[in-house]
């Protein structure tokens, strides 16, 4: 375990995810926009046709990572530990196809480290290996992730928590202020979204709307 469970599941509360291939503006103003909005924690996923490599990637990176420092919102990196290292983010976010659990929490010492998983073997080997935190989807349908797995639903966050697995965990995919009180009713500690914000005419007032559903159906 990283970080602070308590302090987790109040990071997790609007959990905003975003690379350049996200955003129809400017990252850096969506990013500011976002934080003026209420999110709790940024994710830097560089990912998809056309996203940015090498030194570019790393340039927008360090912006972003800027932005959320004045506003003290933590900085995740999407599976790309090396850069999160050399950057010193706050931590990253891996799936199953990369690195074990394991390896990565060895490598980032005490940094949050979050995982995505489809299933109670998945979870429970990710908690065993020191996740700090689960991320669970896709929820609803997305077609921000192109290899995404077949929508899930909430059966399996409802099955974790009947397990009475409390480990901090986020959905994803596909979700909206509007779709977001049964996310947190099946017991999320939050959401994570890419196009709600990154795509909105106004990335503050989505993120606004996203937290209050979110206050609003905290457990
Ligand atoms: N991971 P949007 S779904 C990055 O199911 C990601 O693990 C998913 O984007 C998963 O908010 C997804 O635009 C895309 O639907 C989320």
């Amino acid at each position: 375990m990283g970080v602070n469970t308590k302090q987790m599941r109040d990071w997790l509360k609007v959990y905003f995810i975003m690379g350049s291939v996200n955003c129809h503006q400017n990252p850096e103003d969506i990013l500011r926009s976002a934080i003026k909005g209420g999110i709790s924690l940024f994710q830097f996923r560089e990912k998809g046709a056309g996203c940015l490599h090498g030194h570019e990637k790393e340039t927008l990176a360090k912006e972003l990572q800027a932005i959320c420092k004045e506003s003290n919102v933590p900085f995740i990196v999407n599976d790309d530990i090396e850069l999160a290292l050399s950057l010193n983010a706050d931590g990253v976010h891996i799936g199953q196809e990369d690195e074990p659990a394991d390896v990565v929490r060895r490598k980032i010492g005490g940094k949050i480290l979050g995982v995505s998983v489809h299933n109670m073997t998945e979870a429970k080997e990710a908690i065993r290996q020191g996740a700090d935190y689960l991320g669970i989807g896709p929820i609803y349908p997305t077609s921000t992730k192109k290899d995404a797995k077949a929508v899930q639903g909430l059966t399996f966050l409802k099955e974790l928590r009947a397990a009475d697995i409390q480990i901090p965990v986020v959905g994803i995919g596909g979700i909206n202020a509007k779709n977001t009180p049964p996310i947190m009713d099946a017991g999320a500690e939050g959401v994570s979204v890419i196009t709600a914000i990154s795509q909105a005419d106004s990335p503050e007032q989505s993120a606004r709307e996203l937290k209050e559903a979110v206050m609003r159906n905290v457990h």
